[in-house]
């Protein structure tokens, strides 16, 4: 892709990757089948369109590999060199379906821990199927993912993949416990950041470059950059809580202070107003608190 001067468009990510997005998208749709009616309709119900959601991991994980894939060395005959490349590609779709795949579970097991009912602008799963078929349809999801991981048959991006899933579920667990342990600082909302959002997407993008045959370098740097973006997007999104509306986020605004989940914007503000402590000490339990702390943000 040329690189665009200043007044141009700016360049749609999404758009670059749209075709792949709908294979993968199709895809998920029939990988996720089951042979017991409510538990099909429940693991496919983020898989329809509609629901899908933006897509941000899957589009991120087409580029890198757009980046990565190295053309074969001219010694290697044409034919070989191309249908290489598309099974390289292929097996980097795959990691974009099972990226996706733990994501949705993820989202299925946060909602009901957070007894959220909207979520991608529709009723959660939770709330449009109960709790129990929520909690089923995402570990069937990851039974999914764990399959389609074994079938690229490469143990390292097994590997990293399958430690993904307990860094999600360490990072929801430092996030629940964060009051308890009075451990609201920048540093524990970094490492906590990382292990709930940064994880997943640095992980993948470590593993399309595997699957692309790059140096563990370049590995790493692919690595990297998945970790610095999954920060940025997380802090993005916790922002985003406090000046987003239902429409525009696709679930209710102001859910983390709710929650008594003490993000980014108000561990700034306790920098500059320590008497917001007092608030957030109080817990966020009546509505009344919630204003108080929101005077401040
Ligand atoms: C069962 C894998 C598994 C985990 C259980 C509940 C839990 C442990 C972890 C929660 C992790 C979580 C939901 C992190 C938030 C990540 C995040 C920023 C989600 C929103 O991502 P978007 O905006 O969503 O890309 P869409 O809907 O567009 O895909």
């Amino acid at each position: 892709q040329d690189r665009k001067s200043a007044d141009e468009e700016p360049v749609d990510p999404f758009a670059l990757v749209s075709d792949e997005l709908s294979i993968i998208a199709n895809r998920l749709r029939s990988m996720v089948v089951s042979e017991v009616p409510k538990l099909a309709s429940a693991a496919e119900y983020f898989f329809k369109v509609g629901a899908e959601g933006k897509g941000f991991r899957p589009t991120v994980l087409l580029l890198m590999a757009s980046a990565l894939n190295m053309p074969r060395p001219e010694s290697v005959a044409a034919e070989i060199a191309s249908s290489f490349q598309k099974d390289m590609r292929t097996r980097q779709q795959c990691i974009a379906e099972i990226t996706e795949m733990i994501h949705v579970a993820s989202l299925l097991h946060d909602d009901v821990l957070d007894d959220a009912d909207t979520r991608r602008g529709v009723g959660s799963l939770n709330f449009v199927m109960g709790n129990k078929l929520a909690v089923l349809a995402g570990d069937f999801l990851l039974s999914r993912a764990c399959v389609a991981l074994a079938s690229l048959k490469n143990t390292e991006v097994v590997s990293l993949l399958a430690t993904v899933v307990e860094h999600l579920v360490t990072g929801e667990t430092m996030q629940m416990t964060a009051k308890a342990e009075q451990r609201q600082s920048m540093e524990y909302y970094l490492l906590k950041t990382y292990y709930k959002t940064a994880s997943l997407i640095s992980n993948s993008c470590k593993a399309i470059a595997l699957l692309a045959g790059q140096t563990t370098e370049v590995a790493m740097l692919a690595y990297d950059y998945g970790r610095n973006l999954g920060l940025a997007f997380q802090l993005i999104d916790d922002v985003l809580d406090f000046t987003g509306t239902t429409a525009s986020l696709g679930k209710g605004s102001l859910s983390d202070i709710r929650h008594g989940i003490i993000t980014a914007p108000i561990l700034f503000a306790m920098e500059e107003f320590p008497e917001l402590h007092s608030i957030i000490d109080k817990g966020f339990d009546n509505s009344e608190n919630v204003d108080a702390a929101l005077e401040y943000l």
